[in-house]
């Protein structure tokens, strides 16, 4: 289904004077609000392809209808939420799940929808049935050299899957681990990882980025082999400037300080990008700030902060991505709240008085520090959001939107009630 211009200007009409009373307060009382605005406008997330159908978990999994079946639907799934909320300009592809079999049409396609395509992501973390070797025992760090060919071959197609359509990033994520004491040479694990990332890293174009993806946890239990911000660090640090740190939020222990982790990363020119979800237990994959809205403000006030003294372009220079999968909600309401959720965390934290926080530091004003973060954050910064929607030729309520146009019903009328996203 194709979202109509006048849909869009019927909704924002009938909304329009509540909006303009809760925009009052900003247009004549916060001097600040304008360049907040252009900020939210310029600032777009990208849409994994693998967030558009139903997750599952190792128990089961309960489509809701109406999935993409094809990449080109979930082309057009990425290009629904960005007409709606003109912030989700971007969408990321999985390999081999999102093979294209016309890089060509379906960039024109992309185009179409005013999308560009954000990082590539490898898949070792799966036997496809077509392969040769299996990543039952990891895949980059294997003991059997075949098993590590194979695995960068397919990041290095990868790359040239990327390169046709346009996209500028590698991220690799690993499951490579183990699960008992004793099943691996650390070392060994870690040296072989090294090389095998070496030769990916060679195979990237010069204008390029790679992301090494860190988890502490799962699949493997006992050890992940890029288990932690400062193995990837390290690996990022030994391969090269074109390498850098991935932050998923998800995949930290419990209580880590992820905030620290972003700022150390920043300052180390380090960070290359996000993946955003929430959660309450691990890698739970939920909704973008439905769990700890605070720490998002938090982690958004050091990158905002580390951002401003390296002098970097907050949309271009770091990837933003959702990273989610859910079995309870539709996929497209979610992603527009985690999108919403995302761009109210950011417009808190450009709210935020740096001078006045450096002072209160400089000063171990502790009391005044804390005041002015918490501020910020329960500042109601929502009629900001919806105006940089607005301005930028979307809604001012997607989800109302969406749910009005009864966009679900359409689509599971146009693609049926029992379709299963491919992917996870
Ligand atoms: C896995 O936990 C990671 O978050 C990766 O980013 C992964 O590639 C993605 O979730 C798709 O499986
Ligand atoms: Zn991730
Ligand atoms: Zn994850």
């Amino acid at each position: 289904m194709q979202l109509e211009t006048h849909h869009i200007a019927d909704h924002n009409q009938s909304r329009a004077e509540a909006h303009q009373r809760k925009l009052s307060y900003w247009t004549n009382e916060v001097a600040k609000a304008e360049p907040i605005i252009q900020k939210l406008i310029d600032f777009q997330i990208a849409i994994p392809s693998w967030a558009l159908g139903t997750g599952g978990t190792r128990f089961g999994r309960f489509p809701g209808g109406g999935e993409p079946r094809s990449l080109e639907e979930k082309i057009a799934d990425v290009g629904l939420l960005h007409a709606l909320n003109q912030a989700s300009g971007a969408i990321s592809l999985h390999i081999p799940w999102d093979i294209p079999s016309d890089a060509q049409a379906i960039q024109q396609l992309a185009a179409q929808h005013g999308l560009r395509f954000d990082a590539v992501n490898s898949n070792t973390f799966q036997d496809q049935p077509d392969q040769a070797a299996s990543y039952k025992f990891g895949s980059l760090q294997h003991t059997d050299p075949a098993v590590r060919r194979q695995a960068i071959e397919h990041n290095i197609e990868v790359i040239r899957h990327g390169v046709a359509l346009g996209s500028d990033a590698l991220t690799v994520w690993l499951s490579d681990g183990s699960c008992f004491p004793g099943q691996l040479n650390f070392r060994k694990a870690f040296d072989r990882t090294l090389e095998s990332l070496e030769e990916i890293y060679a195979a990237l174009p010069d204008n390029w980025k790679m992301f090494v993806e860190y988890k502490a946890f799962e699949p493997n239990f006992y050890s992940m082999t890029v288990g932690d911000w400062g193995s990837s660090l390290l690996y990022a640090s030994k391969l090269g400037p074109k390498a850098f740190t991935l932050v998923d939020l998800g995949h930290h222990l419990p209580n880590a300080n992820i905030e620290q982790i972003v700022a150390i990363l920043l300052h180390e020119g380090k960070l290359g990008g996000f993946h955003f979800n929430d959660s309450k237990y691990g890698d739970d994959d939920l909704t973008a700030g439905s769990i700890k809205p605070y720490q998002l403000f938090l982690i958004f006030n050091e990158l905002v902060d580390g951002m401003d003294a390296r002098g970097l372009d907050h949309a271009r220079d770091l990837g933003w991505m959702i990273d989610a999968s859910h079995n309870v909600k539709d996929p497209l309401e979610d992603l527009l709240q985690s999108v919403e959720a995302i761009q109210l965390a950011y417009a808190q934290a450009l709210l935020v008085d740096r001078v006045a926080l450096e002072e209160a530091r400089e000063a171990n004003d502790v009391v005044r520090a804390q005041e002015l973060l918490q501020d910020a954050f329960r500042t109601d910064v929502r009629p900001l959001v919806a105006e940089a929607r607005r301005r930028a030729g979307g809604a001012l309520q997607p989800l109302a939107l969406f749910r009005q146009l009864n966009v679900r019903g359409q689509l599971i009328g146009e693609r049926g009630a029992k379709t299963v996203a491919t992917g996870l």
